[in-house]
């Protein structure tokens, strides 16, 4: 007991010393206010949102709704391609580049609409009097508890501000208070910069609304009501023009409610005034306790499933900004794991079921003009959003994601019926709320049509985890229409007679000397996604005992698809010919995808195309946007390269000035990742990239520390998830592994391939032999890649493991310890 007693002091002696706030583990904290957008932190819970700045002078609040986009129902196929398509073939295969790219400018691309926008809602802001002069400054975003505070000093007086975005409630909760009666004077306001009626409705309330914008042709149409209440202990409120003045106050509390008349992506039939008064009726009599409490639980559920310890140092002592910019040069192991489990918050705070998927940014947007339009991007960004999602134990949050694909498969079916004379469904490189899936912004970037294609897979990858048939069933339509689309779209191409998509690019790089056109056919990323597709199709139909004559059919154009290519620099190549450029360093790697996300490439069943992929990485270099530099770090992860994937890490970990733009990826102050500008993929892509390190589930075993950095010799992660239903727990000493605990939620075998020996409950275990009879660790078998007379490939060597297999019991835990 005295020991244990000691213990603590000790802990919290050194812990309070620190700052004198204790378990900054999972804290961003500042120790002056956010003056831009980039230093604001992020709250939300999928529906609603806030970037709170902090200020204690004028204290504001961006307020964001996840349906309020610009435009209303609406689609944008160009109704002239099915003219279009036969021409553009024709050029592509006589290799008239140009050609090609002007006629489907002119046939494919939208008309008129290249998507709509996400757009912010406003903000409510609280102006002070009489803390002007203010000292001991602290703001922090306790991601442990998804809550901001801030707290500081004026006349002698301490201020606290407490604010949070309940899950459970959907309101935001601000709470108010000092040490010293009657300290509370401010006025309330809000405020949009797009047409709006703001005012305040009576002493305690302020309404917003307003109307979106109309953009490309599309009529604004989306109607959103705001409302703050303010509740106060002690002084009193009074009207002040559209504000509300608050004055000698003990206590304040605000609840923001928020609704727009969204319904759904073919409907505007909600009554957002009435939504967001009910909303705000049951939250307001609700004590803040009550409310906290509320809202601790349900982020908890999530958050907690996931345990991730690489130590501290020194250098957590300071303030997040800066630690961020000594990141590179200084020990702070603590900083990936605040990355890490930052990545997660987000996740949790902007994608929960009943709301959007996160987009660009999340949920978080100050522009009615965002960069991109804040949409979804689907030729890799939206995909690496959900990347962290299944891995690190927080599957339900895929449910808006699921529910998109849905909307879209069925969206989809005019753009493949009306473009391109095709069966089943089919999008290009972006969609929005409203669910378009035609060509936007231009035949370079926007002729893709496997962004359908790529986000099924997730659908599917998600059975891959949880074993659930039903679950399987549901979304089987939406893959099998998926394929049926490529069933009639695919046609040969002249030379092999390969099935390929024509016409596409591979995102949105141009291959060299094509007289400036990125339109081509029979791209690597494009075969590597069908095949993808079509093999996981037969694999649930199979499952399913479903169209079992559909099976042939996928397999022959499975037979049929161009095989992976190794050029004469020994780079796999990213088009159907040998074109790549060694000094390209372009931030799309998409011909990797087969290497991540991907498992047909590995370095255990195929080292040529292993080989292939890293010659690719070294060529396209490191440095680039913050997303490329976050599919990295899973690349180099998947290339079991752990201190390679940390030099990844530490240059998206560099700090980039949160106003200025420029062309190198980072990380923000407030710690969103840098394109730049803000955009959220790069966090999530990091995360998905950590866990790689440290657990694999794609090369038909579960890979204990696959790449664990020399740095980070003692750790410890728990609940991570993996094909097969399995729950992981890892713990490493001096880079080895001590102790791993496994749960079985489904039974089967359970492989492991572990660094150094281990006991399984003191027993030895067996060597695994042959094929995993754990189904849901198959590896596909890829056809063998065609390799250029000119390239020299290296030899892959990899570090010695242990591969272990024991059968495991459906709801059982093992514990297996180092030997
Ligand atoms: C793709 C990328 C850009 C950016 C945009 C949102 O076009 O090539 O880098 O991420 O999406």
């Amino acid at each position: 007991m005295k020991k244990l007693f000691l213990l603590i002091l000790v802990v919290f002696g050194f812990v309070g010393q620190m700052s004198g706030q204790f378990n900054r583990g999972l804290k961003l904290w500042y120790n002056k206010p956010a003056t831009v957008w980039n230093e604001a932190l992020p709250i939300g819970n999928g529906h609603i949102a806030a970037m709170v700045f902090g200020d204690p002078k004028s204290e504001k609040l961006q307020l964001n709704e996840g349906t309020f986009w610009s435009g209303s129902p609406s689609r944008n196929d160009n109704p002239d391609g099915a003219k279009y398509l036969d021409s553009i073939r024709t050029a592509l295969f006589k290799g008239e580049w140009k050609r090609a790219e002007n006629l489907s400018n002119k046939g494919l691309t939208a008309k008129k609409n290249q998507g709509q926008k996400f757009q912010n809602i406003g903000h409510l802001e609280l102006k002070f009097e009489g803390v002007e002069n203010y000292s001991n400054y602290y703001r922090e975003l306790d991601i442990e508890n998804a809550i901001f505070t801030s707290t500081f000093s004026a006349n002698g007086i301490q201020f606290k501000r407490e604010i949070f975005t309940s899950f459970p409630d959907n309101v935001i909760v601000i709470r108010l208070s000092a040490n010293k009666k009657k300290s509370l004077n401010f006025s309330a306001g809000l405020n949009s910069e797009l047409m709006k009626d703001s005012k305040a409705i009576n002493a305690q309330t302020l309404q917003m609304n307003g109307i979106s914008s109309s953009h490309e042709g599309v009529e604004g149409k989306v109607k959103f009501n705001t409302i703050a209440k303010i509740k106060n202990k002690g002084g009193l409120t009074e009207i002040s023009g559209n504000e509300i003045k608050v004055k000698n106050a003990d206590e304040v509390l605000i609840f923001i409610s928020m609704a727009t008349n969204f319904t759904n992506y073919n409907s505007l039939t909600t009554d957002e005034v009435q939504k967001s008064q009910s909303i705000l009726t049951k939250a307001e009599n609700k004590s803040y306790k009550s409310l906290f409490a509320a809202h601790q639980k349900a982020y908890q559920k999530y958050f907690k499933r996931v345990d991730f310890q690489l130590g501290t140092s020194e250098a957590a002592k300071k303030p997040t900004d800066e630690r961020i910019q000594n990141f590179k040069n200084a020990n702070d192991p603590e900083l990936v794991s605040l990355y890490y489990q930052f990545g997660r918050y987000l996740l949790i705070s902007s994608s929960q079921p009943g709301g959007q998927p996160a987009n660009l940014q999340g949920i978080w947007n100050g522009s009615k003009n965002p960069a991109w339009d804040s949409k979804y991007t689907i030729n890799i960004n939206t995909e690496m959003n959900y990347w962290p999602s299944e891995k690190t134990n927080l599957t339900e949050l895929n449910e808006p994601l699921i529910q998109m694909v849905k909307d879209i498969s069925q969206t989809g079916q005019e753009t493949a019926k009306v473009m391109y004379k095709s069966r089943g469904w089919v999008a290009h490189h972006n969609t929005d709320l409203w669910r378009i899936t035609g060509v936007v912004d231009f035949a370079n970037a926007g002729q893709w049509p496997l962004g359908g294609a790529w986000l099924s897979q997730h659908l599917y990858d998600k059975y891959l985890y949880n074993g659930d048939t039903e679950y399987l069933k549901s979304v089987y339509p939406v893959l099998k229409s998926a394929c049926q689309f490529f069933e009639d779209f695919l046609v040969p191409e002249p030379e092999h007679g390969w099935l390929v998509v024509a016409p596409s690019n591979s995102p949105e790089n141009y291959p060299p000397n094509h007289q400036g056109s990125a339109i081509t056919y029979g791209n690597t990323m494009d075969n590597q996604i069908l095949f993808d597709l079509f093999t996981k199709t037969l694999h649930a139909a199979e499952v399913l005992k479903l169209d079992q004559d559909k099976i042939s059919v996928w397999k022959n154009i499975i037979s049929k698809l161009p095989p992976m290519q190794i050029g004469r620099y020994g780079q796999l190549q990213e088009w159907i010919g040998d074109w790549d450029n060694p000094d390209d360093n372009h931030r799309h790697v998409s011909h990797l995808y087969g290497a991540f996300p991907s498992n047909q490439i590995n370095a255990y069943t195929t080292p040529e195309l292993f080989d292939a992929t890293r010659t690719v990485l070294e060529h396209r270099g490191d440095v680039s946007t913050g997303w490329s530099m976050g599919w990295k770090v899973n690349l180099w992860a998947k290339l079991l390269d752990g201190n390679h994937a940390f030099k990844l890490i530490k240059d998206q970990l560099t700090l980039v000035d949160p106003v200025k733009s420029g062309d190198q990826g980072g990380t923000y102050p407030n710690m969103f990742d840098a394109h730049p500008p803000f955009q959220i993929d790069g966090n999530f892509g990091c995360t998905s990239g950590i866990t790689e390190m440290l657990l694999q589930t794609q090369s038909g075993a579960i890979d204990i520390l696959p790449a664990l950095p020399d740095d980070w010799k003692n750790g410890k992660i728990s609940g991570l998830r993996t094909y097969g239903g399995f729950e992981v727990d890892i713990v490493w000493e001096n880079n080895k592994a001590k102790k791993i605990r496994i749960k079985s939620n489904l039974g089967g075998n359970a492989r492991l391939r572990i660094p150094n020996q281990m006991l399984l409950e003191k027993e030895n275990l067996a060597l695994a032999q042959g094929k995993n009879s754990n189904p849901f660790f198959e590896i596909p078998e890829i056809k063998k890649p065609l390799i250029s007379s000119s390239a020299k490939l290296n030899e892959v060597i990899v570090k010695k493991t242990y591969m272990y297999d024991f059968p495991t019991e459906k709801g059982k835990t093992y514990i297996l310890k180092i030997k």
